[in-house]
């Protein structure tokens, strides 16, 4: 008996630009008892069914933009007489669809990091006890480290490690704080460090910290709550902002050459303070949700805490002047949109100095307010693709879907289509991303950095916002050929040499989980400072 893992994916590259963090957390999570799990990755490669036997248990993730290869996945593996488990964001807010569509056995609610283990243990026992295993909301000491001793190593170009999950905001287009939760949840940074020493011993230096919100405590909280008296909420508050610090003086320890990047609100752009932290920490980059760059469209996605105009190319320059490089999101196709959003947004974008862009369109995710106040809108007159109501876009196969779903008051969909993907041909044109790569410190990095870009822009022309299908062949081709150079870019000698700190007893304790994988702490005796790299005898 196996168990298999599969994370699904329509697209496979051969090589990937982040690790699918969820299957390595999982991996961690499986009973031993099970053995090793089969990790596939379908970004990369798709899975072979004959791999699956009979009586394997087969987890299968699904996101919204995946459900449809995921349950195409379960049913290849019930058909080889496996047991069937879902999990991820999509199966828990539809938990049904994966019983319906996907044939599933069970499924796995909320975090996985107990509640797979659970699944496992009764399918091996005999059968699942249970249709939904409710892994809730687990705490921050709960989250476990991943598996990368079964990571393909040559494959991915960054590994992910998330640090806390959850965010305090309440943006109308996204799900994390409904699903994550609006309180943070903070990962002890003993647990993170101990993993980011792991992933340099074996070669990585590029890290995408996978958070909602880096930047869980504003200074603008902290007033308030000091404004209040809620001294309770006060403490709260300065204790996570605290923990934060901690974490990233012990991030600013490892070795110079690790590069870290992260999801972070535009407020971080008012605390000089922690924007020095994240420099020192070598956090060098953050993806910044722009959205929009008017105070109607930010009003439109419950972000009024978001800057427009002058204020919002000054906020974005703060970063960099900071040392911390912006990922700016913007969305296209939210109903204030005017054909003159499109250059409005670019030439922002542009000037604002951001380092890399991503223009995407307005989808209405399930779980967050856009998608209810649609599918109410919906209700009343259901609007049909084929025999799918719209408002289950995902089950439309890729080949009918329509690139948007929600009608925008005075443009086509293949207009804003259009005007988009000339938004993202016009910032990442050559001569734009020359300029922008006059930030990188040598000439490699320069090239990497040129490579990077435009592979950037060719992954998402390949899956997401192009219109015919020859295009995206040709860039999925190109996109293939550039991920395995800019692999070669992003690779680090491994560093097997390299230790964590000795952490004080609390944290050794069994509830914070340190993998065994992870080999034991070396003494105070032995590490003498608190990251040692013994020189290999040669
Ligand atoms: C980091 C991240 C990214 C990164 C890295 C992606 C990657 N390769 O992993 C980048 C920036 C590339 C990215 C891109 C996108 N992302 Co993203 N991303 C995230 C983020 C912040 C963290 C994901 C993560 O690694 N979490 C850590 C792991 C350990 O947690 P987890 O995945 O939730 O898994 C746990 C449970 O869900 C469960 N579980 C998960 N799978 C399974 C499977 C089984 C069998 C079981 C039992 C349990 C289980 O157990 C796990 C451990 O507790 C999430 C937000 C979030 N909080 O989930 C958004 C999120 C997943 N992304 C989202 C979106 C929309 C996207 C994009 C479509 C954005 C865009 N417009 O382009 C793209 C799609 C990329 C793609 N093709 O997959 C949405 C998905 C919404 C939805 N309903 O599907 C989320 C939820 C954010 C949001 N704003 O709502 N993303
Ligand atoms: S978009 Fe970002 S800031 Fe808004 S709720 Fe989601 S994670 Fe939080």
């Amino acid at each position: 008996m196996s168990v298999h893992l599969v994370n699904p994916s329509d697209n496979s590259f051969g090589t990937a630009v982040i690790t699918p963090r969820w299957l390595f957390v999982l991996a961690a999570a499986t009973p031993s008892s099970a053995g090793d799990p089969i990790l596939v990755d379908e970004s990369l490669e798709q899975v072979t069914p004959e791999s699956i036997q009979p009586g394997d248990i087969v987890g299968i993730s699904v996101h919204t933009g995946n459900a449809l290869r995921g349950y195409e996945v379960g049913r290849i593996a019930r058909e080889r007489g496996a047991w069937v488990v879902y999990g991820g964001i999509h199966a828990t807010l539809f938990s049904e669809e994966a019983f319906e569509r996907g044939q599933a056995h069970a499924v796995v609610t909320g975090d996985g990091d107990i509640a797979w283990g659970k699944a496992v243990t009764d399918i091996l026992a005999g059968t699942p006890l249970q249709k939904i295993y409710d892994g809730g909301r687990i705490g921050g000491t709960e989250f476990l480290a991943a598996r990368w001793d079964l990571m393909p190593r040559d494959k991915y170009m960054w590994a992910s490690v998330q640090t806390i999950r959850g965010c305090p905001k309440h943006c109308s287009f996204c799900s994390v704080w409904r699903t994550d939760g609006q309180q943070p949840r903070q990962r002890a940074f003993q647990s993170v460090i101990d993993e980011i020493v792991n992933l340099r011993q074996i070669g990585f230096r590029f890290i995408a910290l996978a958070d909602d919100n880096f930047y869980p405590v504003t200074l603008t909280d902290l007033r308030l709550a000091r404004e209040q008296n809620n001294l309770t909420k006060l403490e709260e508050l300065t204790a996570i902002r605290a923990e934060r610090f901690l974490l990233m003086a012990e991030l600013a320890k490892l070795p110079k050459d690790m590069v870290f990047f992260t999801q972070i609100t535009m407020e971080a752009g008012e605390d000089g303070e922690y924007l020095d932290a994240m420099r020192k920490a070598n956090i060098k980059g953050a993806l910044v949700g722009v959205e929009a760059v008017t105070p109607e469209g930010l009003k439109a996605v419950f972000k009024d805490f978001n800057y427009s105009g002058e204020a919002l190319a000054k906020q974005l320059q703060t970063f960099k002047k900071h040392g911390v490089h912006v990922l700016g999101s913007f969305i296209f196709g939210l109903p204030t949109d005017k054909p003159a959003t499109f250059d409005a947004t670019v030439e922002m974008a542009l000037k604002a100095g951001v380092t890399f862009a991503q223009f995407v369109m307005m989808t209405p995710f399930p779980g967050t307010v856009d998608f209810g106040r649609w599918e109410k809108e919906q209700s009343k007159a259901p609007e049909m693709v084929g025999d799918i109501p719209i408002t289950r876009y995902w089950l439309i196969p890729t080949a009918t879907r329509p690139k948007m779903f929600t009608p925008h008051p005075s443009m086509s969909s293949s207009e804003i289509s259009q005007r988009t993907q000339k938004v993202w041909d016009r910032f990442y044109d050559w001569p734009s991303i020359w300029q922008r790569s006059a930030c990188t410190p040598t000439l490699r990095a320069r090239v990497a950095f040129m490579f990077l870009s435009k592979l950037y822009r060719q992954m998402y022309a390949g899956t997401g916002i192009s219109t015919d299908s020859a295009r995206r062949k040709k860039s999925k081709t190109w996109a293939r050929w550039t991920a395995r150079q800019c692999r070669k870019l992003f690779a680090a000698k491994p560093m097997p040499e390299l230790r964590s700190p000795a952490w004080e007893l609390a944290f050794s304790s069994a509830n914070l989980r340190r993998p065994a994988f992870l080999g034991p702490h070396l003494g105070p005796k032995e590490t003498p400072s608190p990251f040692i790299v013994i020189p290999k005898p040669d």
